[in-house]
């Protein structure tokens, strides 16, 4: 391993294959059936998404260059609870592969999770380099999640999104689950959390949703099962006209879910970041 990395030697420059076997190894780490619904999946997606989120179109300041989330104060964000699971896990794949960057692992990383969890291929490229302390972002940067559409639109149009992607890339609650000792909310948003489809948007459309009673977090829970969630942000989806509009594309139709879910999935990814070549890879999953 590494081998055609350093094959050039002295310059490092790591061929496609490289960044293959890099996907290759994360992928192998991802199923474990003593951690939550048996897959890392959704919260190595979850990292790539924080990493890369904090990006400020306007100051050109954060994303997903620097990986700066290894460091305090961003480590410790309310947002980033949690986080140090999914970090700590990719640990033994830098060991590994020590020519990749922090930054590099983490998002490509979050494209192999979503292409092994039945996702759209997410076409990425290298080419981020890891940053020091000074560049951390300042908190408030991450959607919060109490909130509704307006604040939404302030987070997302912040990073150069518009609503239609928004909806799109909402759809990544298909996957995972929410923590009481993470973000204090709790539970699945669809009965397969470790399977990207667009359940997300249908069951936003088709169940009949209430508040949950509880003394956590004000959260939504589905009437006829209670035992799904949705956050108020999620509800804010269906309460806008604009927001609801692609809630229902998506939920008609799957491939287009993905289609445009991967667009901007592979867009947050680059955000802010310098790139010196085009060319993008296509990963193989390891069911291909
Ligand atoms: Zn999430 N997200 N997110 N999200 N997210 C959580 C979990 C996951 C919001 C949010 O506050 C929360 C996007 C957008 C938004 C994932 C991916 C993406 C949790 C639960 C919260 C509270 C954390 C916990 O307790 O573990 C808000 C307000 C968002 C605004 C729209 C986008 C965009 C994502 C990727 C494209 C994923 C995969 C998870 C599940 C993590 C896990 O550990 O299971």
């Amino acid at each position: 391993s590494g081998a055609q990395a350093s094959k050039t030697g002295g310059v490092l420059t790591p061929t496609k294959d490289d960044f293959q076997k890099v996907y290759n190894d994360v992928a192998e780490l991802l199923e474990n059936n003593d951690y939550d619904d048996g897959s890392y999946g959704p919260v190595v997606v979850r990292l790539g998404w924080h990493a890369s989120g904090t990006y400020d179109k306007d100051t050109k300041t954060g994303g997903s260059n620097g990986a700066t989330m290894r460091f305090a104060p961003e480590s410790e964000h309310g947002a980033n609870a949690g986080l140090k699971t999914a970090r700590d896990l990719l640990e033994g794949i830098k060991k590994k592969h020590p020519w990749i960057s922090y930054s590099d692992l983490w998002t490509l990383a979050a494209v192999a999770a979503i292409q092994e969890m039945g996702g759209p291929k997410i076409p990425w490229r290298p080419g981020r380099k890891d940053g020091d302390v000074s560049a951390c972002t300042p908190d408030g940067r991450l959607p919060d999640a109490t909130k509704e559409q307006k604040h939404l639109r302030a987070i997302f149009y912040r990073m150069g999104f518009n609503d239609q992607e928004i909806v799109a890339l909402s759809g990544a609650h298909a996957l995972g689950r929410c923590h009481t000792d993470r973000s204090g909310f709790d539970g699945p948003w669809t009965f397969s959390p470790t399977m990207l489809t667009n359940d997300y948007y249908k069951l936003l459309l088709e169940e009949k949703w209430a508040w949950k009673k509880w003394n956590g977090p004000k959260q939504f829970e589905d009437v006829s099962t209670k035992s799904l969630m949705m956050l108020p942000t999620d509800m804010a989806l269906v309460k806008d006209k604009e927001f609801r509009k692609h809630v229902e594309r998506y939920a008609k139709d799957n491939d287009l879910f993905f289609r445009e879910f991967a667009d901007a999935f592979g867009r947050l990814l680059e955000l802010g970041v310098p790139f010196e070549k085009e060319e993008k890879f296509v990963f193989k999953s390891t069911t291909d």
